[in-house]
């Protein structure tokens, strides 16, 4: 074991290894034979992202563990310090379309399933016009540039705009629970608000984090913890939302105090302004 600290290393070779993915995208724009844990079919890309990402991560000094949205088995890695968590390819649905699309990790001081609370690091890396990563620890957000194999700061101490402008809601609006659509008419009637909503949560959640505004994938009718993960993107995205002065909420409380039960549990997402989130547990009680 070194002196070096793990998450650095964890975060500085998912960084360097973000140019290698975008890159490795091309002709892998097609369909695995497999699904994921939760049931849905994988792109080539998912798959080949997931396998570079647990072999480079699974073996720095520090590491526990290594798990991702792509398996269903958790790899028991040499050390015990840290858990490292990643969705290898958030919106790979987007791939095919050439639209955007993200890694997202959490950085755990215990092994899965844990609460948010247990998160000592989150980011996500954007594959968009340009390549670029958020990432927050120790209660701060800072914003880089990534182009081979190298990261530059662009923003330090991010934190949402006052004023809210996006919004974005998965799902279909004739499976939102009522108190849910009703609270979506109010944010749409305010006309200073725009829908953004781009099929890939990363690529939704950067809008807010630049623009201030709301992003949620609820609860639904037919499947009342909505679509998204808890360990490999809920908690990580509410992680760094919280640390840039948004908040979160599965509808009654922050993300990070849900008690999980399995790796794989979903849980209703809504991130965003302090005050938009609190005027949705108001709408949702
Ligand atoms: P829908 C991508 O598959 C994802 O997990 C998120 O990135 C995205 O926000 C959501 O699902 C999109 O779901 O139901 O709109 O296709």
């Amino acid at each position: 074991m070194t002196d070096a600290d793990p998450v650095d290393d964890v975060v500085a070779t998912i960084a360097r290894s973000a140019t290698e993915i975008r890159q490795g995208l091309v002709g892998r724009r097609g369909k695995a034979d497999a699904e994921n844990p939760s049931g849905e079919t994988q792109a080539e890309a998912d798959v080949w992202a997931d396998e570079l990402l647990a072999d480079r991560l699974s073996s720095i000094d520090g590491v526990a563990q290594y798990a991702s949205e792509e398996r269903s088995d958790i790899v028991d890695c040499e050390d015990d310090r840290i858990t490292v968590a990643v969705d290898p390819l958030d919106g790979s649905s987007n791939l095919k379309s050439n639209n955007t699309m993200g890694t997202v990790f959490g950085i755990y001081d215990e092994p899965l399933p844990a609460p948010g609370s247990a998160l000592v690091a989150s980011g996500w890396i954007l594959y968009g016009p340009i390549t670029t990563m958020a990432y927050a620890r120790d209660g701060t957000v800072t914003k880089y540039e990534l182009t081979g194999g190298e990261r530059t700061v662009v923003e330090e101490d991010v934190t949402l705009p006052e004023d809210p402008l996006v919004y974005g809601f998965g799902g279909r609006v004739p499976d939102w629970p009522d108190d849910f659509r009703e609270y979506v008419r109010e944010i749409e009637s305010n006309p200073d608000h725009k829908l953004r909503y781009g099929g890939a949560m990363i690529g939704d959640v950067n809008q807010v984090l630049t623009y201030g505004g709301i992003f949620a994938y609820p609860a639904l009718e037919d499947s009342p913890r909505g679509k998204l993960r808890l360990q490999f993107e809920g908690n990580p995205i509410a992680y760094l939302i919280e640390a840039a002065g948004g908040r979160s909420s599965d509808g009654r409380q922050s993300i990070l105090d849900v008690d999980p039960t399995d790796v794989h549990d979903r849980v209703p997402l809504h991130v965003g302004n302090a005050d938009l989130i609190d005027r949705l547990e108001d709408a949702l009680e």
